[in-house]
């Protein structure tokens, strides 16, 4: 798509260092890494954020992250990894991109990226339970 970063990685216009390179995900370094080896993996098509993902390319995009993950604890010696997507909220590439983010245990990220909150008590736990499985299968 025009005037889309991602799209003019995947087409070779704007250089990345490309990690990954098959028909459907091209996956290259973040230029801003959280740790070296962040690694950002995209659908070659075009699609804004998970919710239009297809069915088709779903297992070519978190199989291609499931690779890196593995791939990252031999290159790097990481312990582990990060895996995440931003969708609209602090998507600052609005083409859907996985994070994959080397990790090792006291490399200093904490928290996760986000604050985290409690229920008030066990029956808002199970209202917010509700009211999620009741739109998953509606
Ligand atoms: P997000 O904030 O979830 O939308 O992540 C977008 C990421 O894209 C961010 O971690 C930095 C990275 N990024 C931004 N511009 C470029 C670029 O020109 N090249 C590469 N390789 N990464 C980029």
């Amino acid at each position: 798509m025009a005037d889309c970063l991602f799209c003019s990685i995947i087409a070779g216009s704007t250089p990345a260092h490309i990690v990954l390179d098959t028909p459907e995900v091209v996956g290259f370094l973040d230029v801003r890494p959280v740790f070296k080896g962040h690694t950002l993996l995209v659908p070659r098509e075009h699609i804004p954020t998970l919710v239009e993902l297809p069915d088709e390319l779903s297992v070519p995009l978190f199989g291609a992250a499931r690779s890196v993950a593995a791939a990252v604890r031999t290159a790097y010696s990481a312990q582990g990894s990060f895996v995440a997507v931003n969708n609209v909220v602090s998507q600052s590439v609005p083409h859907l991109h996985v994070h994959v983010v080397p990790r090792t245990k006291g490399d200093g990220l904490r928290g996760f990226f986000w604050p985290r909150t409690k229920y008030a008590d066990d029956a808002e736990a199970a209202q917010y339970a509700t009211t999620l499985r009741d739109t998953l299968s509606s």
